[in-house]
């Protein structure tokens, strides 16, 4: 029985040299951009993160909504906060609350944080993703650039109604 040949000292095809420099120079491409990206990109959610409680985010969020509330939409509070202020968005099992009424081209505050177990804000269509964590309060600001309704989805599981967990937030012109 003979050994198959062994080859591999051979000089490279000449296809197999092309497709390497490709691989190699997209590894080093892709390891540019990174880092590159980190700064530069346009991706990033300008937020800061505090501690809080879940007690301390729900009162909070109560007395926001007590402030602002215009309406009601599903048995949900619509809450129609002044621009340059802070707004509040309270996670729980499985809500999103209130609906929060904004305004094209104005700056807000967003809150995020949950009273329960770990969330996942998905805002959609814009496809804007954070995560939502009891006892942290998640700060971003937020600058709605286009008019319309977009929905909240929860895009961590979170038991057995997570499906269901779909809030809302409008945005008027
Ligand atoms: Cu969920």
């Amino acid at each position: 029985m003979l050994a198959p040949e062994r080859i591999w000292w051979k000089p490279l095809h000449r296809m197999e040299k092309s497709w390497l420099i490709v691989a190699f120079s997209w590894c080093v491409l892709l390891t540019i951009m990174m880092p590159l990206w980190f700064f530069y990109g346009r991706q990033n959610v300008p937020a800061t993160t505090f501690r809080t409680t879940p007690q301390k985010y729900q009162q909070q969020t109560t007395a926001f909504i007590e402030q602002y509330q215009v309406d009601t939409l599903n048995r949900l509070p619509v809450v129609a906060p002044p621009p340059d202020s802070d707004i509040y968005l309270l996670a729980r099992q499985w809500q999103w609350t209130p609906v929060l009424q904004l305004e094209k081209g104005k700056t807000y505050r967003l809150h995020l944080s949950s009273t329960d177990v770990q969330h996942g804000f998905s805002l959609q269509p814009v496809n804007l993703n954070l995560q939502v964590l009891p006892g942290y309060d998640y700060v971003a600001t937020i600058t709605p650039t286009q008019s319309g309704e977009f929905s909240i989805v929860c895009n961590e599981f979170c038991s057995i109604g997570h499906h269901l967990m779909v809030g809302k937030i409008i945005v008027t012109e």
